[in-house]
């Protein structure tokens, strides 16, 4: 079946008692029982509720994983499939993601004993370096948030599964649509649904997706012990965002293109950071591992002042944090989303006080660029 019937389809059957073509938001909190131990399969909403179940078959069916657990938000998602390890075990961190994850392992999970390094993980051969005996995970972000490095996630794959560890990736600024790293031999995806899955800058949520049964198990026991469950509403705002996400995600990659090639030729800017441009240091990297290159561009002003001047000058692009939603916003990386991350780190990957990061929405790509071409005069 192609992605788009898959989209449409999967998850989406009609419902068992009305027939409603939709699946219903089920909001409940609970559910009659006939008996003692005699149920439908749905006993308590934090375990189980079937708004929830559809969106996990559905994008589980988009990323070609057998389990999917929809949570509260993209962080817990990933707090989640960290709690596939134990205190004592090591990790290797990408050095460039979402601050939010870096905040994550540097201000809470260091507490319980989980040793990690940050690594570039582009870097084969350097990365190569930080395994260790109690090594259990490698957790990838690629493209990264916000420099757009690319990894090899087949390469990395290989690496870890050779040394006993896993790896997780998020997959948020491809989505399923663009990049599907379980058939680069991943073994747990995650993603913000908040982003491109339910795109419509409406709702906050989560992901985690995989093949192996007795992880899935523990996800799903994390999932109801800890609650961080998906509600009904968001579950059926996402399901109705991932219908459309092939054509959407179609029109950020032209977009997207076109924004970043007008950019390379801007006078005012001094460098760009796309993947889809053949400057880009894993141009071939990108177009191999992935279908598409997206929406997300980042770029470099210069100073502080020039960047603050684009972000307060834009006037169809919105200031604001978040991404992959059909609007372009517009964000300082160095203020905004990787705050967390300490300065000298973040000068080393580039997040400079004149990085300007856009998610080229889907509007008319003129009105985009006539935007940011006034915006950097
Ligand atoms: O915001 P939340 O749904 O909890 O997702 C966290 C998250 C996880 N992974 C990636 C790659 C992300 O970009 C994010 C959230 N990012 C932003 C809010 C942002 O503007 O970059």
């Amino acid at each position: 079946m192609g992605f788009s019937t898959t989209a449409i389809h999967a998850g989406n059957e009609p419902d068992p008692a009305t027939g409603a073509v939709s699946v219903p938001i089920y909001q409940t909190s609970t559910y009659a029982q006939e008996g003692l131990g005699k149920h439908k399969g749905y006993e308590y909403a934090r375990t189980q509720n079937p708004t929830r179940t559809a969106l996990e078959k559905n994008i589980a069916a988009l990323e070609g994983a057998r389990f999917g657990f929809a949570f509260a938000s993209g962080m817990s998602a990933i707090d989640a499939s960290l709690k596939l390890v134990k205190g004592g075990d090591h990790v290797i961190l990408g050095d460039n993601t979402y601050g939010g994850t870096f905040r994550l392992f540097n201000r809470i999970l260091k507490d319980y004993s989980v040793e990690f390094d940050l690594a570039d993980t582009s870097d084969l051969a350097n990365l190569e370096k930080f395994f260790k005996p109690n090594t259990k995970l490698v957790f990838v972000e690629t493209p990264t948030n916000p420099v757009m490095t690319v990894t090899d996630l087949a390469a990395v794959s290989e690496m870890a599964h050779a040394r006993g560890a896993k790896v997780i990736c998020d997959n948020t600024f491809m989505s399923p649509y663009f990049q599907r790293p379980i058939e680069h031999g991943v073994d747990i995806v995650v993603h913000s649904t908040t982003k491109y899955l339910n795109g419509h800058s409406d709702s906050i949520g989560g992901f985690v997706a995989l093949n192996n049964e007795e992880d899935a198990e523990w996800i799903r026991f994390v999932q109801n012990s800890v609650g961080a469950v998906l509600s009904p509403m968001d579950s059926f705002l996402v399901l109705r965002g991932t219908k459309t996400l092939a054509v959407r995600m179609e029109a950020h990659d032209k977009n997207g293109r076109q924004v970043a090639a007008f950019l390379q030729e801007h006078p005012k800017v001094e460098k760009v950071y796309y993947p889809g441009l053949a400057s880009h240091p894993q141009h071939e990297l990108a177009k191999r591992q992935q279908s598409g290159f997206g929406g997300m561009v980042s770029f470099e002003t210069g100073s502080l002042e020039n960047a603050k001047k684009v972000l307060e000058s834009v006037k169809l692009c919105t200031l604001g944090e978040s991404l992959g939603g059909v609007e372009s916003l517009i964000s300082h990386p160095a203020t905004m989303t990787h705050a967390a991350v300490p300065d000298e780190t973040r000068a080393k990957l580039g997040i400079t006080d004149g990085l300007v990061r856009i998610s080229v929405g889907i509007e008319d790509v003129e009105d985009i660029l006539e935007d940011l071409d006034q915006a950097l005069k």
